[in-house]
């Protein structure tokens, strides 16, 4: 039954609280509210039901203006959802606390409602979608009563590309559609490219009552559409990005004949004007915000490298006409951890959150400018931590441990357009053409720094096998290896197994794929300390891998891969110790045995799906180890 159905049969009065919400939108009228800004029979019919289901007092369009956009942010502030942070400082930027229990995606609360189980897979949670309409219609049912319900049209991607989706957010959050209008196209140019179209992925959020208990993120791929209640986190609740860009388009993708994937997107322009462009996926946490924004060293300044960003989270990669893939960021804005973003590691983003910038948990400090661990500065002598409360350097709480000033998951959104570094491609309808995709994870030992994968399959291997190391920041015991295929493992929206094989069919069909790299910039000494600085440096890595895709860098064939030769790098004004290349780029075999055998496992924990060409390369990997 479609979720239309199943509301039918919830619905005893629908008819009538149709004509209360007709009688609703009268009133709206009256106040200058449109009761449509569509003639899209399909998608208004769906917003009155779900209208009638959340009874909002009012209905408001998002049309995408400035005038609009500055009303609801007065409006946000006069209600005290968000905070006026200090305009000569930081101008059109603004503060938002989310409720305590309420900081982070909650992957257990998050589901992939496919008609039949095996669709959904062994790495997603599932319920049918009959279940999850009839539990969270529940939690909806006249959740918006006393609030406004805004209706944003919104495109996933350039409006009109190819490659663009649109999707349509319902929800009673000031704060979710400010942050929509920073990290998607929004408003009329939507409604109009959509046309009369039922191709839409319908996008339902309440707040409700911010109940962890009755917190649902449920996706629903046969119907293309996605109900979030009970949250207003924005990993939860901004449903453009992980919910469809990801968990939806994953989907869509596997249908269609293209990738939806958890990459950033970045170009290296050389003084002569050629750029190549790489996508990397790394799992959460990794520093993909980082590397899409980087900063040349030093030591390879004289080069004239010139960087763009395309994208730090998302890409969408079809196979083109000339044989290669092309790629774009389907979002506008970033949505970034603020702890540990400074000046030093990543001075593009400080430039791009010094306006028109959401910070969402920050410390609040008292001249309305905002700071977080590992920012910029010393630690303020007084602010109000996220929660609200005061806070001074050095509290601790009663167990002794210090307290935090801003939440270690807190955010700013900002505009893409506010990077220094920005890629003038972003509205390119073809986005750009890839020339390395780079898998990374976060490995205290095992991996070395960069290899290359010998094949297509073999580098789809890399990408299956993907795994991290939890840090102190996650749960989790230290050190456990999570395996994170592609990093997607929380972004899938079907079977995993599925998805590898649509991975291995990509280069089936396209003649002319990128070559494939894997990179660990996490690799530890006994001492426990980092082999390599990282950050900026890693250009001297890129550098090899674009120099490999050109047919030039020095390489070595080693069990796992090509491995740089020694002298492969450019080290100008980097002094490493001595034997610390050599550290970075150790195969220990019988370490790699044992990752042999833990990969097996984990793909016999995917079931018989796993394709057969993936099982191929593991033993081809283990044939290699013996010789
Ligand atoms: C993100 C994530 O917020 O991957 O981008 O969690
Ligand atoms: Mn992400």
């Amino acid at each position: 039954m479609t979720g239309v159905g199943v509301l039918r049969l919830l619905q005893s009065n629908v008819s009538a609280r149709q004509r209360a919400r007709k009688n609703t939108l009268e009133e709206g009228k009256n106040r200058g509210e449109v009761a449509t800004m569509t003639n899209n029979a399909v998608l208004n019919t769906w917003i009155e039901e779900m209208a009638a289901l959340c009874q909002p007092d009012h209905v408001v369009w998002i049309d995408g203006s400035d005038e609009q956009r500055d009303a609801l942010r007065a409006e946000a502030c006069k209600t005290g959802e968000m905070i006026l942070l200090n305009q000569e400082k930081l101008p059109g930027c603004y503060y938002h606390r989310t409720h305590p229990l309420d900081v982070a995606r909650t992957e257990d609360k998050t589901f992939i409602c496919a008609a039949h189980e095996r669709d959904a897979g062994p790495t997603n949670n599932w319920k049918s979608p009959e279940e999850a309409y009839t539990e969270a219609a529940n939690y909806f049912r006249g959740s918006m009563r006393g609030r406004t319900m805004y209706v944003i049209p919104f495109s996933m991607g350039p409006v009109g590309s190819p490659f663009s989706k649109i999707g349509v957010e319902l929800t009673d959050s000031i704060y979710v559609v400010l942050n929509m209008l920073i990290m998607t196209r929004v408003g009329k140019k939507v409604l109009n490219a959509l046309g009369t179209s039922a191709d839409f992925t319908k996008c339902l959020h309440s707040k409700a009552q911010l109940d962890p208990d009755k917190r649902r993120i449920l996706h629903f791929p046969e119907d293309n559409a996605i109900w979030s209640v009970n949250s207003g986190y924005g990993g939860n609740v901004l449903l453009g990005k992980k919910c469809l860009a990801l968990r939806i388009a994953s989907a869509l993708a596997y249908k269609e004949g293209w990738l939806a994937e958890h990459m950033l997107i970045l170009g290296i322009e050389e003084p002569n004007g050629y750029i190549q462009y790489i996508a990397a996926a790394f799992p959460s946490a990794c520093g993909k915000t980082n590397l899409a924004m980087l900063i040349p060293p030093e030591g390879l300044k004289s080069k004239g490298y010139r960087i763009w960003t395309v994208g730090d989270d998302i890409a969408w990669i079809k196979i083109d006409t000339d044989g290669r893939l092309w790629a774009i960021n389907p979002e506008s804005g970033f949505f970034g951890v603020a702890p540990g973003t400074n000046s030093k590691t990543n001075p593009n983003a400080v430039a791009t959150v010094q306006r028109d910038t959401i910070f969402t948990n920050v410390a609040l400090l008292p001249d309305g400018t905002v700071w977080w661990e590992e920012g910029d500065g010393d630690p303020p002598s007084e602010a109000l931590e996220w929660k609200g409360s005061p806070w001074k350097p050095g509290m601790k709480d009663k167990d002794g441990k210090p307290i935090v000033a801003a939440q270690p998951n807190s955010r700013f959104t900002a505009p893409l357009r506010n990077c220094p570094s920005v890629s003038f491609r972003l509205e390119h309808h073809h986005g750009v053409p890839l020339s390395a995709i780079i898998f990374g994870g976060r490995r205290n030992t095992l991996a070395p720094l960069v290899y290359e994968a010998m094949n297509w399959n073999h580098g789809v291997f890399l990408g299956a096998s993907m795994a991290s190391e939890r840090t102190a920041a996650q749960y989790g015991k230290l050190g456990e290896v999570r395996r994170d295929p592609f990093a997607m493992l929380p972004f899938c929206g079907y079977h995993m197994a599925d998805y590898f094989k649509h991975w291995i069919g990509i280069g089936r069909k396209a003649p002319r794929p990128p070559r494939i790299f894997h990179v660990n910039w996490f690799r530890r000494d006994e001492k426990g300390g980092f082999l390599w600085p990282g950050y900026g440096e890693n250009l001297r890595v890129i550098e090899w891998i674009l120099q490999r895709t050109r047919d030039e860098g020095k390489a070595v064939k080693s069990p796992i891969g090509y491995l740089p030769a020694p002298d492969a790098f450019d080290m100008t004004g980097l002094d490493l110790p001595k034997g610390t290349m050599e550290k970075l780029l150790e195969v220990n075999k019988d370490e790699w045995r044992a990752e042999c055998d833990a990969i097996e496992e984990f793909f016999n924990g995917l079931g018989p799906k796993v394709p057969w060409e993936l099982r191929n390369e593991l033993e081809g990997l283990r044939h290699r180890l013996e010789e």
